[in-house]
């Protein structure tokens, strides 16, 4: 009977594969020691993005405390979002998962790594909600009517904007360089 029944699950296996209810994802890169270990406050963030969002309604968050993000683990963070997604079978859903999700999930994966290596700051990430007027990260221009998603990171060198959602395209360039008008900023996640 044992033997019967051993058979039945092989060609079980065999037939219709073995079910499990876990994936293998990458594993979500570790913060790393920044270079500028000040805390900011929300002053300074004010300050820093008026010359480059001038004009957005920036939405205030519920943290005082604010710290840059270590340049390494941005890049690194980018590369991995796209590995992750892959090994999740997430891509883009319009609109259960388009791009303002892509950018939630990016600024969560910022939070949650800092929080396992006990950083006791808000990390810089932000959600920028733009025109896309003009291609970047992959994603293509849609004129002034085309309202985009994506994150912003104050590194250790300086403010980067990265598109979250997977691309071949290079995703990260310095916030000075991008061209699309910012309209909203959500300052902490
Ligand atoms: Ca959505």
């Amino acid at each position: 009977m044992k033997i019967r029944l051993f058979i039945l699950l092989a060609l079980s296996f065999a037939f219709f594969g073995c079910q499990t209810q876990s994936v293998k994802v990458p594993k979500l890169p570790e913060w790393k020691q920044s270079t500028d270990s000040q805390i900011y406050g929300i002053g300074d963030i004010y300050e820093g993005l008026a010359q480059y969002a001038p004009g957005a309604h920036l939405v205030a968050p519920a943290d005082a405390y604010f710290t840059k993000i270590p340049h390494a683990f941005a890049e690194e963070l980018t590369r991995w979002t796209w590995e992750f997604l892959t090994a999740t079978g997430i891509k883009y859903t319009a609109e259960s998962f388009d791009c303002d999700d892509f950018a939630e999930a990016f600024a969560l994966a910022i939070n949650v790594s800092a929080a396992r290596a006990g950083v006791e700051a808000q990390p810089l990430g932000f959600r920028i909600f733009v025109d896309q007027t003009h291609e970047f990260g992959g994603v293509g221009a849609g004129g002034s009517t085309a309202k985009h998603a994506l994150n912003v990171v104050y590194t250790d060198r300086g403010p980067y904007v990265i598109e979250p959602q997977p691309s071949r395209a290079p995703r990260m360039k310095p916030l000075s360089e991008y061209r699309n008008l910012i309209w909203e900023v959500r300052i902490g996640g």
